[in-house]
């Protein structure tokens, strides 16, 4: 296995166990060298906090890029997450042209929406900019409702297949390489992950547990990243993906304190026994 190198770019949350605070340990236990480029710097994420503090990056990203750029310094992958701001998703464009090794992989998390709506920090020029990114990407993993809003087709909380199937066709006709679209729900009992891209399509159904968690989406990304680059093929990193991360919830799950965010360390194990394994 060739030493890979990946580098993610999202916020930190210094509290709330989400973005970075989650990329960086899963990739890493993944077996990645994982460099990370913070958008922003909050004191919590911004699900269920009040008045919290955000430092917003923008203006350091290019400076840092261009460092890397004379340092000689490129990527295996990119993976990008929860960005600080409109603006920034013009240079992320830029890191991905200027600093990835031909053929790596760009992976867009478009974390900015759920459960039918947007984050509180985001607008539409905000939605404009992510589907320019995403129509980049070759891999997207959107949920339903980040889903809807870069394809502009309805957001439904209940649907069939000819939906999802016509919500992954649009992302693919407008660029995306891989569509991974998440909690794609055909029943109250189960949930699971639609895969597509030009080749073909796969679903991979399991069990939904009784409570959603904060953060789930960015581990179950990090999880498919780590995954990715260890080798799996987008469908086999989707579903270890969606074990781990489901193992994860079931952790969580019932703990009162805990609504914040996912206790994604203590099941680390079983991620990086899934990966090992042919
Ligand atoms: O998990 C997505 C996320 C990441 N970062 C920040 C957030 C959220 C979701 O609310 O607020 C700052």
């Amino acid at each position: 296995m060739s030493y890979k190198r990946v580098l993610t770019i999202q916020d930190i949350s210094c509290f709330g166990q989400c973005s970075l605070t989650v990329a960086l340990p899963i990739i890493s236990a993944a077996g990645i060298e994982t460099v990370i480029l913070p958008s922003a710097v909050l004191s919590t994420h911004t699900a269920g906090f009040t008045g919290f503090t955000v430092r917003d990056l923008t203006e350091d990203i290019p400076g840092i890029a261009a460092h890397w750029k004379k340092e000689g310094i490129s990527f295996d992958a990119l993976y990008t997450g929860y960005l600080g701001s409109a603006e920034q998703i013009d240079m992320v464009s830029d890191i991905a042209e200027t600093l990835l090794r031909p053929g790596a992989p760009f992976i867009v998390d478009p974390a900015m929406a759920d459960n039918g709506k947007l984050y509180p920090a985001f607008d539409t020029e905000y939605v404009e900019q992510m589907k320019k990114l995403t129509r980049k990407a070759d891999v997207v993993l959107p949920n339903l409702t980040e889903a809807s809003y870069l394809t502009g087709i309805e957001y439904r909380e209940s649907y069939g297949e000819d939906y999802i199937k016509a919500v992954a066709e649009r992302l693919l006709d407008d660029g995306a390489g891989t569509v991974i679209l998440t909690g794609v729900s055909y029943d109250a009992g189960t949930t699971g992950v639609y895969t597509a891209s030009r080749s073909g399509s796969s679903y991979y159904r399991h069990e939904k547990l009784p409570h959603s968690c904060h953060g789930t989406g960015d581990v179950y990304a990090s999880a498919f990243v780590g995954a990715y680059m260890r080798g799996k093929t987008p469908e086999e990193a989707a579903r270890i993906a969606a074990d781990y991360t489901v193992s994860c919830i079931r952790y969580t799950d019932g703990d009162p304190e805990h609504g914040y965010g996912v206790k994604f360390e203590p099941v680390l194990g079983e991620l990086i026994k899934m990966i090992g394994e042919e």
